[in-house]
C-alpha cells in the first residue's frame, strides 16, 4: 500500500506512535508518507520505502495564526496525487482529520483516498470538547473512513461525548518494539543516572499541568525517605518549574535529576526500577507501556485507560487521583523487596510484550488499512 500518515511532529505519545507505525509498515514492505510541518522526532536515520514531506507554509503580514489547517491540506491532496496515495492515517483529530477531509474533497474524482483516523487522547477528552472544536471534530470523525481509539476508554468517551455508533470505531491499543524497549542490550547509564547506587524511579512525560508533575515528586520524596532512591525526569514542558520548586520544598532536590527533552527514551527507560505516572487523565500511557516493556513496574492513577495497560497488583499498582502516600508506599515496598520486585519486573515485561508488541498490534492497523479499501469497515 501506498499510505500517507500526518502527525504532530514534536515530543508527545501521538507522534511517538504515528512515526513507530509508518516504520514498521515500510518494514512490511509498504510506501510511508509522513506529511507535516517538520520531520516527527522518533524519524531519526534513513529507511527504505519512508518518505517525509513538510507543509509548506507562507508567512503573510495579516496571519496572525497562519493556517496551517489549509496548508495541511493543500499538501495531503498534492502529495495524494503525487504519490498514488490510497489513504491518508491522521493520528489526533484536531486539526489533521478536518485537514484530510478537505484535501479528499479537493481531489473529488481524480483520486480516491481513503481516510483514517487515529484518536489519542485530549483530541476527545478536553481540547475536541472546547466550544470552538466540538462540532467540527465530530464532523471531522464522521467523515474519516476508518475510525480507531488507542483504549476502550477512549472508545466509549468517543462515542458519549460526541455521538458516534460504537461500531464505526475500533480500538487498536498502542504498541511497542520489545527489541528496542528493554532492560538489557543497551549502553548501562546507570552509573551516571544513580553514582551511590540508588534504585531509579523514573517519570517521562510532557510536563503539562494534566500529568501531575508535583504529584511525581510528591511520590518520589516518600521513597526517597525509606530507601535510597534518585529521581530521574525526562521530557519538559510547562510544570518543570514547579516540580523543581516542590524538590526544593521538599528538600530531594539533590537526588531529582532533570534530563530535558530525549529522542532515544528507549536508552534511559532501561535503567528505570520504577516509573511514575500520576496523571489526571491518560487515553493509555504509552510511556507507561514502554517503561513495562522495560521491566520497569509502574506506580500511577486508575484513570483512563491506564487500567488497560497497567495490571494493578501484577505489573504495577494503580490508585486514585491524588493519592500521593498510597502509590509511595507501594513504590517503596517494591524496591526495598528484590524478590517481588523481580517478579513485577519479570511479569511487566512479559505482559507489555503479550500484549502491545509491535509484531502483535501492527498487523491490526494494516487489517484496517485493507477493510476501509475494501469497504468493509464499520461492521464491527
Ligand atoms: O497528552 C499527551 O500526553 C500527549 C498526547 C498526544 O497526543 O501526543 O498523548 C495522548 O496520546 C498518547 C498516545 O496515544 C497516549 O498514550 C496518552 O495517554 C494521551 N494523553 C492523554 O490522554 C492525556
Amino acid at each position: 500500500m501506498r499510505i500517507g500518515i500526518t502527525c504532530y511532529p514534536t515530543y508527545g505519545g501521538s507522534g511517538a506512535v504515528a512515526t513507530e507505525l509508518g516504520l514498521a509498515l515500510a518494514d512490511r514492505g509498504h510506501e510511508v508518507h509522513f506529511i507535516s510541518y517538520a520531520p516527527p522526532f522518533r524519524l531519526d536515520h534513513f529507511r527504505k520505502g519512508i518518505f517525509f514531506h513538510e507543509v509548506e507554509m507562507d508567512q503573510y503580514p495579516l496571519f496572525e495564526h497562519p493556517p496551517y489547517s489549509l496548508a495541511l491540506a493543500v499538501a495531503i491532496h498534492d502529495r495524494a496525487l503525487q504519490h498514488q496515495l490510497d489513504l491518508i492515517h491522521v493520528h489526533y483529530a484536531i486539526p489533521h482529520a478536518t485537514s484530510a477531509w478537505i484535501a479528499e474533497e479537493m481531489l473529488g474524482e481524480e483520486r480516491d483516498l481513503k481516510i483514517v483516523t487515529t484518536l489519542h487522547g485530549t483530541d476527545i477528552t478536553l481540547v475536541g470538547l472546547h466550544p470552538s472544536f466540538q462540532s467540527i471534530t465530530r464532523f471531522s470523525i464522521l467523515k474519516s473512513h476508518g475510525l480507531t481509539a488507542v483504549s476502550r476508554f477512549l472508545k466509549d468517551r468517543t462515542v458519549e461525548d460526541f455521538r458516534v455508533s460504537p461500531d464505526r470505531i475500533r480500538v487498536i491499543p498502542n504498541f511497542v518494539d520489545p527489541r528496542v524497549f528493554r532492560r538489557d542490550g543497551k549502553p548501562c547509564h546507570r552509573a551516571t543516572l544513580a553514582p551511590g547506587g540508588e534504585s531509579i524511579v523514573m517519570h517521562v512525560s510532557n510536563f503539562r499541568p494534566v500529568k501531575r508533575i508535583p504529584d511525581v515528586v510528591e511520590v518520589f520524596a516518600r521513597i526517597a525517605g525509606e530507601t535510597p532512591a534518585r529521581l530521574v525526569l525526562v521530557g519538559d514542558g510547562p510544570e518543570r518549574p514547579r516540580a523543581v520548586e516542590r524538590a526544593e520544598q521538599l528538600g530531594v532536590s539533590d537526588r531529582v535529576l532533570f534530563l530535558g527533552k530525549h529522542a532515544a527514551v528507549d536508552e534511559i527507560l532501561a535503567c528505570a526500577d520504577l516509573f511514575l505516572l500520576p496523571s489526571r487523565d491518560e487515553s493509555f500511557g504509552l510511556a507507561a507501556l514502554e517503561a513495562l516493556a522495560c521491566g520497569a513496574p509502574v506506580i500511577g492513577t486508575e484513570t483512563g485507560g491506564l487500567p488497560e495497560v497497567v495490571r494493578h497488583g501484577e505489573t504495577g499498582f494503580l490508585y486514585p487521583l491524588g493519592a500521593v502516600e498510597k502509590m509511595a508506599e507501594a513504590g517503596s515496598a517494591l524496591l526495598t523487596d528484590p524478590v517481588r520486585w523481580k517478579r513485577f519486573s519479570q511479569a511487566a515485561r512479559e505482559d507489555a510484550v503479550e500484549r502491545f508488541s509491535s509484531e502483535r498490534v501492527v498487523p491490526l492497523y494494516e487489517n484496517l488499512y485493507w477493510d476501509v479499501l475494501n469497504g468493509d469497515f464499520g461492521d464491527e
